[in-house]
């Protein structure tokens, strides 16, 4: 999508902190971490949100967990642990419509979930 940052970065048209990628996916370090280590693994293709998803990218979705598992493990994060998050329209605190998975690691959570 044109006027899509996740989409730009993906496509090199605007600089990402990228850290990963492949062919099904591009994973780079949030502009506002909200962690020591804050990166966003997304699809290279675009999808709005988790609630576009079809049985279809399935796979990709299983991809983009074992690519934030082996990105946490580059990171010297798996160890101690890490959060995967994806938030999904208002309620959630979406801002960026292109799906994207949130690792969240380097120091123990503060915050409860939700
Ligand atoms: P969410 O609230 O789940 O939609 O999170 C969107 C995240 O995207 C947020 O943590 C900030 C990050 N972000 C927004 N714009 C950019 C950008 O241009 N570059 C990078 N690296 N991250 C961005």
């Amino acid at each position: 999508m044109t006027d899509c940052i996740f989409c730009k970065i993906v496509s090199g048209d605007i600089q990402g902190n990228i850290v990963y990628r492949d062919e099904q996916t591009t994973a780079f370090r949030d502009i506002n971490p909200a962690a020591p280590t804050h990166i966003l693994i997304v699809p290279n293709k675009h999808i709005d949100s988790v609630n576009m998803l079809i049985v279809d990218d399935e796979p990709l979705i299983g991809h983009m967990f074992t690519t934030a598992k082996n990105i946490a493990a580059q990171e010297g994060i798996a160890e101690n642990g890490y959060r995967l998050i994806i938030n999904t329209n208002a309620d959630a605190g979406q801002t960026v419509f292109h799906i994207h998975l949130h690792l969240l690691g380097g120091a123990p959570m503060k915050n409860p979930m939700g």
